[in-house]
């Protein structure tokens, strides 16, 4: 009855070697992170304009407006998503976020005053319907169907 152990041991091995490999869970989640990555717009305040003034983005897309100032204290306000966020001097930036889930055009204002020309720096975000975007042309569809 001595055979019968190294027999067992070669029959626990490749049972071992027949499991199945971990499936690509951690390549999924990461896929999944980088559809959630929101869209980054660089956004410049300066007397009395903003650059961009007009920002489009899609319906659902998750927006991170990067905005910094280019002399002094600027604020955006922008009620439709409720947001509302100062711009202090210097280089560093703030970030402000949010869901564009409406599709429309909403404008936005400098919330603080910053000169004779305050009231003019006005911009407008577009949020585009998804089908206003250009769609590419449809794939050629089957040849017609014999005609009887
Ligand atoms: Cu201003």
């Amino acid at each position: 009855m001595r055979h019968r152990l190294p027999l067992l041991t070669a029959f626990g091995v490749v049972c071992l070697v027949a499991v199945p490999g971990t499936p690509a869970a951690p390549r999924a989640a990461l896929a999944a992170a980088r559809a959630d990555e929101p869209r980054v717009i660089e956004v410049v305040a300066k007397r009395f304009t903003w650059e961009p003034a007009e920002i489009q983005v899609t319906v659902g897309e998750r927006v991170r407006l990067v905005l910094r100032t280019a002399d002094g204290l600027h604020g955006i306000e922008l009620k439709k998503f409720k947001i509302a966020k100062e711009i202090p001097r210097g280089n560093k930036p703030v970030t402000v976020e949010f869901t564009a889930d409406e599709a429309g055009r909403f404008p936005f204002l400098c919330s603080e005053y910053c000169g004779d020309g305050h009231d003019d720096m006005k911009g407008v975000l577009v949020v585009l319907a998804r089908d206003a975007t250009p769609a590419p042309a449809p794939a050629p569809s089957d040849p017609p169907a014999p005609q009887n």
